[in-house]
Protein backbone atom coordinates (compact mmCIF):
# COMPACT_ATOMS: atom_id res chain seq x y z
CA UNK A 1 0.00 0.00 0.00
CA UNK A 2 0.80 3.43 -1.17
CA UNK A 3 2.36 5.31 2.31
CA UNK A 4 0.37 8.56 2.16
CA UNK A 5 2.97 10.86 4.19
CA UNK A 6 6.52 10.66 3.73
CA UNK A 7 8.95 11.74 6.27
CA UNK A 8 12.65 12.10 5.71
CA UNK A 9 15.37 13.82 7.79
CA UNK A 10 17.46 16.71 6.53
CA UNK A 11 20.49 17.65 9.13
CA UNK A 12 18.36 19.37 12.16
CA UNK A 13 14.90 19.41 10.24
CA UNK A 14 12.49 16.74 10.03
CA UNK A 15 10.23 16.87 6.33
CA UNK A 16 6.80 15.10 6.29
CA UNK A 17 5.72 15.39 2.35
CA UNK A 18 2.03 14.47 1.97
CA UNK A 19 1.91 11.69 -0.91
CA UNK A 20 -1.91 11.34 -2.47
CA UNK A 21 -0.72 12.39 -6.29
CA UNK A 22 -3.86 10.68 -7.79
CA UNK A 23 -6.30 12.83 -5.58
CA UNK A 24 -3.97 15.89 -5.32
CA UNK A 25 -3.45 15.35 -1.71
CA UNK A 26 -6.79 15.63 -0.96
CA UNK A 27 -6.62 15.09 3.53
CA UNK A 28 -8.09 12.35 4.77
CA UNK A 29 -7.86 10.16 8.11
CA UNK A 30 -4.73 8.15 6.93
CA UNK A 31 -2.78 11.38 5.94
CA UNK A 32 -4.09 13.60 8.62
CA UNK A 33 -3.17 10.54 11.38
CA UNK A 34 0.30 10.22 9.49
CA UNK A 35 1.36 13.83 9.92
CA UNK A 36 0.23 14.23 13.58
CA UNK A 37 2.55 10.39 13.74
CA UNK A 38 5.47 12.04 12.16
CA UNK A 39 5.18 15.36 14.31
CA UNK A 40 5.32 13.16 17.17
CA UNK A 41 8.24 11.90 16.17
CA UNK A 42 10.17 14.49 15.02
CA UNK A 43 8.85 16.70 18.87
CA UNK A 44 10.29 13.62 20.12
CA UNK A 45 13.75 13.81 18.48
CA UNK A 46 16.48 15.63 20.46
CA UNK A 47 18.17 16.23 16.99
CA UNK A 48 14.97 18.04 15.32
CA UNK A 49 14.80 21.80 15.72
CA UNK A 50 12.87 22.16 13.05
CA UNK A 51 9.73 20.20 11.10
CA UNK A 52 8.63 21.31 7.15
CA UNK A 53 5.53 20.17 5.76
CA UNK A 54 5.11 19.71 2.06
CA UNK A 55 2.98 18.39 -0.71
CA UNK A 56 4.10 18.00 -4.24
CA UNK A 57 4.62 20.18 -7.10
CA UNK A 58 0.95 20.45 -7.99
CA UNK A 59 -0.82 20.41 -5.05
CA UNK A 60 0.35 20.78 -1.44
CA UNK A 61 -3.42 19.64 -0.60
CA UNK A 62 -6.34 20.19 -2.86
CA UNK A 63 -8.84 20.31 0.53
CA UNK A 64 -10.51 17.49 2.57
CA UNK A 65 -11.41 14.42 0.75
CA UNK A 66 -14.47 14.98 -0.62
CA UNK A 67 -15.59 11.71 -1.09
CA UNK A 68 -14.27 10.37 2.20
CA UNK A 69 -16.88 12.91 3.76
CA UNK A 70 -20.09 13.47 1.06
CA UNK A 71 -22.09 11.00 3.31
CA UNK A 72 -21.19 11.90 7.25
CA UNK A 73 -24.13 13.40 9.10
CA UNK A 74 -24.31 15.46 11.38
CA UNK A 75 -24.04 12.78 14.51
CA UNK A 76 -21.32 11.80 12.43
CA UNK A 77 -19.02 14.23 12.23
CA UNK A 78 -20.41 15.24 15.88
CA UNK A 79 -19.58 11.92 18.06
CA UNK A 80 -16.33 11.52 15.72
CA UNK A 81 -15.07 15.14 16.86
CA UNK A 82 -14.33 15.26 13.09
CA UNK A 83 -11.32 17.73 12.14
CA UNK A 84 -10.40 18.67 16.36
CA UNK A 85 -9.40 15.04 16.79
CA UNK A 86 -6.47 14.19 14.41
CA UNK A 87 -6.08 17.82 12.54
CA UNK A 88 -4.69 19.95 15.50
CA UNK A 89 -1.50 18.32 16.38
CA UNK A 90 0.11 20.79 13.65
CA UNK A 91 -1.65 23.41 15.97
CA UNK A 92 -0.09 22.01 19.03
CA UNK A 93 3.67 21.24 17.94
CA UNK A 94 6.05 23.16 20.03
CA UNK A 95 9.13 23.32 17.24
CA UNK A 96 8.19 25.30 14.10
CA UNK A 97 6.42 24.18 11.80
CA UNK A 98 7.27 25.86 7.96
CA UNK A 99 4.28 24.76 5.66
CA UNK A 100 6.55 24.45 1.90
CA UNK A 101 3.61 25.16 -0.52
CA UNK A 102 3.42 24.51 -4.40
CA UNK A 103 0.32 23.95 -6.71
CA UNK A 104 -2.87 23.97 -4.74
CA UNK A 105 -3.72 24.55 -0.95
CA UNK A 106 -7.25 24.67 -1.46
CA UNK A 107 -10.37 24.22 1.67
CA UNK A 108 -8.24 22.14 4.54
CA UNK A 109 -4.94 21.91 2.65
CA UNK A 110 -5.31 26.11 3.20
CA UNK A 111 -6.43 25.51 6.59
CA UNK A 112 -4.00 23.14 6.89
CA UNK A 113 -1.00 25.78 6.09
CA UNK A 114 -2.74 28.40 7.97
CA UNK A 115 -2.08 26.03 10.89
CA UNK A 116 1.94 26.00 10.70
CA UNK A 117 4.00 28.74 12.01
CA UNK A 118 4.92 30.44 8.57
CA UNK A 119 3.67 29.67 4.92
CA UNK A 120 6.85 29.55 2.09
CA UNK A 121 5.00 29.57 -1.31
CA UNK A 122 5.98 28.43 -4.55
CA UNK A 123 5.63 31.35 -7.54
CA UNK A 124 2.78 28.74 -8.79
CA UNK A 125 0.94 28.21 -5.30
CA UNK A 126 -2.54 29.05 -5.72
CA UNK A 127 -4.58 29.33 -2.23
CA UNK A 128 -8.13 28.83 -1.90
CA UNK A 129 -11.18 28.70 0.65
CA UNK A 130 -13.91 26.47 -1.99
CA UNK A 131 -15.94 24.88 0.30
CA UNK A 132 -18.65 27.43 -0.13
CA UNK A 133 -18.99 25.80 -4.11
CA UNK A 134 -19.86 22.23 -2.18
CA UNK A 135 -22.14 22.98 0.44
CA UNK A 136 -19.83 23.33 3.72
CA UNK A 137 -17.90 26.42 5.02
CA UNK A 138 -14.79 26.14 5.98
CA UNK A 139 -14.42 24.27 9.20
CA UNK A 140 -10.72 23.75 10.35
CA UNK A 141 -10.37 27.47 10.87
CA UNK A 142 -10.51 29.18 7.41
CA UNK A 143 -13.19 31.58 8.77
CA UNK A 144 -11.12 32.54 11.72
CA UNK A 145 -7.25 32.30 10.79
CA UNK A 146 -7.78 34.04 7.40
CA UNK A 147 -8.93 37.46 8.40
CA UNK A 148 -6.15 37.40 11.24
CA UNK A 149 -3.54 37.00 8.18
CA UNK A 150 -4.97 38.82 5.53
CA UNK A 151 -8.07 41.11 7.08
CA UNK A 152 -11.62 40.63 6.52
CA UNK A 153 -12.38 41.88 3.11
CA UNK A 154 -10.19 39.50 1.18
CA UNK A 155 -11.04 36.61 3.50
CA UNK A 156 -14.74 37.20 2.95
CA UNK A 157 -13.80 37.87 -0.73
CA UNK A 158 -12.38 34.29 -0.97
CA UNK A 159 -14.81 32.47 1.91
CA UNK A 160 -17.78 33.80 0.05
CA UNK A 161 -16.67 33.81 -4.09
CA UNK A 162 -14.39 30.63 -3.56
CA UNK A 163 -12.06 32.39 -5.73
CA UNK A 164 -7.98 31.78 -5.66
CA UNK A 165 -5.20 33.78 -4.99
CA UNK A 166 -1.84 33.36 -6.83
CA UNK A 167 1.48 33.70 -4.88
CA UNK A 168 2.16 37.03 -5.69
CA UNK A 169 -1.35 38.40 -4.36
CA UNK A 170 -0.96 36.05 -0.91
CA UNK A 171 2.56 37.48 -0.20
CA UNK A 172 1.30 41.30 -0.56
CA UNK A 173 -1.84 40.15 1.60
CA UNK A 174 0.38 38.65 4.41
CA UNK A 175 -0.51 34.99 4.19
CA UNK A 176 3.04 34.10 3.18
CA UNK A 177 6.02 34.35 4.25
CA UNK A 178 8.16 34.57 0.82
CA UNK A 179 7.86 33.29 -2.26
CA UNK A 180 10.13 30.91 -4.51
CA UNK A 181 10.57 30.21 -7.79
CA UNK A 182 8.65 26.52 -7.56
CA UNK A 183 12.18 24.30 -8.47
CA UNK A 184 13.87 25.86 -5.79
CA UNK A 185 10.97 25.87 -3.04
CA UNK A 186 12.02 22.76 -0.71
CA UNK A 187 16.09 23.95 -0.75
CA UNK A 188 15.29 27.34 -0.10
CA UNK A 189 12.97 26.23 2.75
CA UNK A 190 15.37 23.24 4.08
CA UNK A 191 17.93 26.18 4.26
CA UNK A 192 15.83 28.69 6.59
CA UNK A 193 14.73 25.41 8.85
CA UNK A 194 18.36 24.24 9.04
CA UNK A 195 19.07 28.22 9.95
CA UNK A 196 16.14 27.82 12.57
CA UNK A 197 17.34 24.82 13.96
CA UNK A 198 20.82 25.95 14.75
CA UNK A 199 19.85 28.10 16.93
CA UNK A 200 18.35 27.55 20.60
CA UNK A 201 15.59 25.24 20.75
CA UNK A 202 14.14 26.30 23.87
CA UNK A 203 14.78 29.99 22.82
CA UNK A 204 13.19 29.47 19.47
CA UNK A 205 10.37 27.85 21.20
CA UNK A 206 9.70 30.97 23.54
CA UNK A 207 9.67 32.84 20.63
CA UNK A 208 6.90 30.68 18.68
CA UNK A 209 5.19 30.75 21.38
CA UNK A 210 5.17 34.53 22.29
CA UNK A 211 4.46 35.63 18.73
CA UNK A 212 1.35 33.22 18.66
CA UNK A 213 0.13 34.99 22.24
CA UNK A 214 -0.21 38.11 20.39
CA UNK A 215 -3.40 36.82 18.83
CA UNK A 216 -4.72 35.17 21.46
CA UNK A 217 -4.70 37.79 24.18
CA UNK A 218 -4.44 42.04 24.56
CA UNK A 219 -1.50 44.04 23.43
CA UNK A 220 -0.82 44.17 27.48
CA UNK A 221 -1.09 40.59 28.39
CA UNK A 222 0.86 39.66 24.95
CA UNK A 223 3.64 42.18 26.09
CA UNK A 224 3.69 40.58 29.41
CA UNK A 225 4.00 37.26 28.33
CA UNK A 226 6.62 38.18 26.32
CA UNK A 227 8.71 39.99 29.12
CA UNK A 228 8.51 36.69 31.34
CA UNK A 229 9.76 34.49 28.66
CA UNK A 230 12.59 37.35 28.15
CA UNK A 231 13.88 37.13 31.48
CA UNK A 232 13.73 33.31 31.76
CA UNK A 233 15.88 33.31 28.56
CA UNK A 234 19.02 34.51 30.94
CA UNK A 235 18.35 31.44 33.17
CA UNK A 236 19.89 29.45 30.27
CA UNK A 237 23.33 28.27 29.08
CA UNK A 238 22.19 29.35 25.43
CA UNK A 239 22.15 32.77 26.91
CA UNK A 240 25.63 32.92 28.06
CA UNK A 241 27.13 31.41 25.31
CA UNK A 242 24.97 33.80 22.58
CA UNK A 243 26.29 36.36 24.57
CA UNK A 244 29.48 35.35 24.98
CA UNK A 245 30.30 34.26 21.20
CA UNK A 246 29.33 37.54 20.08
CA UNK A 247 31.53 39.06 22.44
CA UNK A 248 34.70 36.80 21.53
CA UNK A 249 33.88 36.93 17.74
CA UNK A 250 33.28 33.05 17.17
CA UNK A 251 30.15 31.80 16.19
CA UNK A 252 27.25 30.18 18.95
CA UNK A 253 27.83 26.78 19.44
CA UNK A 254 24.26 25.89 21.25
CA UNK A 255 23.68 22.77 23.55
CA UNK A 256 19.44 23.40 24.01
CA UNK A 257 19.56 23.86 27.56
N1 LIG B 1 -11.19 15.50 -2.49
C1 LIG B 1 -11.14 14.33 -3.17
N2 LIG B 1 -10.57 14.23 -4.38
C2 LIG B 1 -10.05 15.36 -4.96
C3 LIG B 1 -10.09 16.59 -4.28
C4 LIG B 1 -10.69 16.65 -2.98
N3 LIG B 1 -10.74 17.78 -2.26
N4 LIG B 1 -9.52 17.51 -5.10
C5 LIG B 1 -9.13 16.87 -6.21
N5 LIG B 1 -9.46 15.57 -6.13
C6 LIG B 1 -9.22 14.50 -7.12
C7 LIG B 1 -10.17 14.66 -8.30
O1 LIG B 1 -11.43 14.07 -7.99
C8 LIG B 1 -9.42 13.90 -9.38
O2 LIG B 1 -9.58 12.52 -9.15
P1 LIG B 1 -9.93 11.55 -10.39
O3 LIG B 1 -11.18 12.08 -10.99
O4 LIG B 1 -8.73 11.66 -11.31
O5 LIG B 1 -10.06 10.19 -9.75
C9 LIG B 1 -7.96 14.23 -9.07
O6 LIG B 1 -7.94 14.68 -7.70
C10 LIG B 1 -7.42 15.36 -9.95
O7 LIG B 1 -8.32 16.44 -9.84
P2 LIG B 1 -8.91 17.21 -11.12
O8 LIG B 1 -9.01 16.30 -12.29
O9 LIG B 1 -10.12 17.92 -10.68
O10 LIG B 1 -7.71 18.25 -11.40
P3 LIG B 1 -7.80 19.70 -12.03
O11 LIG B 1 -6.39 20.14 -12.21
O12 LIG B 1 -8.72 19.72 -13.23
O13 LIG B 1 -8.50 20.62 -10.92
C11 LIG B 1 -8.78 21.46 -8.66
C12 LIG B 1 -7.82 20.86 -9.73
C13 LIG B 1 -8.01 21.54 -7.35
C14 LIG B 1 -9.21 22.87 -9.08
C15 LIG B 1 -10.06 20.55 -8.53
O14 LIG B 1 -9.62 19.21 -8.35
C16 LIG B 1 -10.92 20.94 -7.36
O15 LIG B 1 -11.68 21.91 -7.45
N6 LIG B 1 -10.84 20.16 -6.26
C17 LIG B 1 -11.71 20.37 -5.12
C18 LIG B 1 -11.21 21.54 -4.32
C19 LIG B 1 -12.10 21.78 -3.12
O16 LIG B 1 -13.33 21.99 -3.26
N7 LIG B 1 -11.48 21.77 -1.94
C20 LIG B 1 -12.21 21.96 -0.72
C21 LIG B 1 -12.71 20.64 -0.25
S1 LIG B 1 -13.72 20.83 1.17
C22 LIG B 1 -14.53 20.23 8.46
C23 LIG B 1 -13.36 20.94 8.38
C24 LIG B 1 -12.71 21.13 7.21
C25 LIG B 1 -13.22 20.65 6.06
C26 LIG B 1 -14.40 19.92 6.11
C27 LIG B 1 -15.06 19.72 7.30
N8 LIG B 1 -15.24 20.00 9.69
C28 LIG B 1 -14.71 20.62 10.91
C29 LIG B 1 -16.42 19.24 9.77
C30 LIG B 1 -12.57 20.90 4.83
C31 LIG B 1 -13.28 20.83 3.70
C32 LIG B 1 -12.65 20.94 2.43
O17 LIG B 1 -11.46 21.08 2.30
Amino acid sequence: MTQVVLTEIHGKVGLIRINRPEALNALNNDVVDGIGAAIDAFEADENIGCIVLTGSEKAFAAGADIGFMKDFDYMHAYQTDFITRNWERIKTARKPVIAAVAGFALGGGCEMAMMCDMIFAADTAKFGQPEVRIGILPGAGGTQRLPRAIGKAKAMDMCLTARMMDAAEAEQAGLVARVIPAGQLLEETLKAAQTIAGFSLPVVMMIKESVNRAFESSLNEGLLFERRAFHAAFALEDQKEGMAAFAEKRKATFTNR
